[in-house]
């Protein structure tokens, strides 16, 4: 439980009773269990494979959790390498991580993990021959990454593109850059390990609230399921998962970055633009507004802040119908559109993932006349041009007779029928009673206005039709 914290930001007690648990753990014998277990199985799937993620969620969980045996006030820290980028800098202070290996990649001299200072011994190595003095190379291998690339790489979807990248071109490098001790199979042997694996972590989660429409962790081989059990757990009764551990805060931890995703505001079609600001980095706004009847509809922000709107529907909070950055005034984001009738969601960020500022944000537009289909007289040419899309139109039942309703075309169709004189009284529907994939209604009518919505069979499907009523 608790709230994990950047280093930079630990009181000096903060600091002094995590490095105190820390040695309690390393002199009960407990501390070494984990340098073991990463050692053994370091090229068995934990790295270089989608368990990365989750395997040293649990990991450092399970640590962290030993540690507040011995003090309930201690939640692992972490270290933003993007901020805290040198030698000199706040983790490698002699109250907290120690310093350099003197000479560089020699034994580290001072602080709390200083083989000198008689605490720290590394008990389980690579190889026996190894040394058993904690060794560090600060600023081995070039510098570490920088907040443009860690970005870059948050952007990246899906699941196994931003594991790939994060942990072979921004982990492995600040092991490389730590150097010494942290480079190896038993790299937990220096403590750093936890926090440089606790930014990692925060960086999944983030990477998570960034992309809600993404699914958190896709298997990349057998055994490595979303319920399959992680090694070396497999045999505990409830053994961890990769399913369990996704949403970190339903294993009791939040980061003091992490945002909270507040429900959808309302916005009306035609009011005056609703004010809001992004108050944190990272911080998704949503917002909802209803389409009563189909029609060409713009959603525009409004103020200095360089925000980037998504827009997702009809009745749903993860289409997605289209994304914008900067088509509104200055930086601004505007989306026009022809929706269809429906629920609407819009979900506003800062373009930067550390950015923030106010707006103001507004939807107008108007339902665009229906267009009307002539009963016995030409078919008139439709197109689904975007996945979830559906097209509404109307015809005029003159007079009680049986009335027949059509698609032609290639295209795989679906088609709803609605009234008398209302545009949400179901009636009937069809895939495929018409030629091909195009759908036909035969159907006795009352005299009335009737509305036809044509849809694709399938979600993701597109392409032109075209659609008449004979009588
Ligand atoms: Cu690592």
């Amino acid at each position: 439980m608790g709230t994990r914290k950047n280093q930079a930001t630990l009181t000096a007690n903060e600091k002094a009773r995590f490095v105190a648990a820390v040695l309690q753990l390393k002199a009960n014998g407990r501390y070494d269990l984990y340098v073991r277990q990463h050692r053994d199985l370091f090229d068995a799937n934990i790295h270089r494979t989608a368990w990365f993620f989750p395997w040293h969620r649990e990991f450092l969980l399970r640590l962290e959790r030993d540690l507040q045996a011995i003090d309930p006030t201690v939640t692992l820290p972490y270290w933003d390498w993007t901020i805290d980028r040198l030698p000199s800098a706040s983790p490698w202070a002699d109250d907290f991580m120690g310093g350099n290996g003197v000479p560089a990649g020699g034994a580290v001299q001072s602080g709390p993990f200083a083989f000198r200072n008689g605490r720290w011994t590394l008990n389980v190595r690579d190889n026996p021959a190894d040394p058993i003095e904690l060794e560090r190379a600060l600023g081995s291998g070039g510098p570490l990454p920088t907040a443009d690339t860690v970005r870059n790489f948050l952007a990246r979807v899906p699941y196994s593109n931003f594991r790939s990248g994060l942990e072979i071109s921004v982990h492995n490098i600040v092991h490389v850059w730590i150097g010494g001790s942290a480079a190896m199979a038993s790299s937990p042997n220096d403590p750093a390990f936890f926090l440089l694996h606790c930014n990692v972590d925060r960086l999944w989660a983030q990477w998570q609230a960034l992309h809600p429409g993404e699914t958190a962790y896709q298997s990349d081989g057998a055994g490595r399921g979303l319920n399959d059990p992680m090694l070396p757990w497999n045999n505990e009764v409830n053994p961890p998962t990769p399913a369990r551990v996704l949403d970190h805060t339903a294993l009791g931890y939040t980061y003091d970055t992490d945002v909270v995703v507040d429900p959808p505001v309302d916005l009306t079609v035609g009011a005056p633009p609703t004010q809001a600001s992004i108050g944190q980095p990272g911080e998704l706004d949503w917002y909802r507004f209803v389409v009563p009847a189909a029609g060409g509809f713009t959603i525009e922000t409004q103020g200095p802040t360089d925000v980037f709107m998504s827009l997702f529907g009809p009745n749903s909070q993860t289409a997605l119908v289209t994304e914008d950055d900067d088509t509104g005034q200055d930086v601004n984001a505007r989306i026009e559109s022809n929706l269809s009738a429906g629920t609407y969601f819009v979900r506003i960020r800062h373009f930067q993932t550390a950015g923030t500022g106010s707006y103001g944000i507004s939807v107008i537009g108007a339902a665009v006349p229906i267009p009307e289909i002539p009963v016995n007289g030409p078919a008139v040419q439709g197109n689904i041009a975007a996945a979830n899309e559906s097209d509404m139109y109307t015809f005029t039942a003159g007079v009680t007779a049986t009335y027949t309703m059509e698609t032609a075309g290639n295209t795989d169709t679906f088609l709803t029928l609605l009234g008398p004189n209302s545009q949400t009284a179901f009636i009937t529907q069809d895939d495929d009673s018409g030629p091909g994939s195009n759908s036909r209604i035969v159907r006795a009518l009352m005299p009335g206005a009737y509305f036809l919505r044509v849809r694709h069979y399938s979600a993701t499907g597109t392409g032109p039709y075209s659609i008449f009523v004979r009588r």
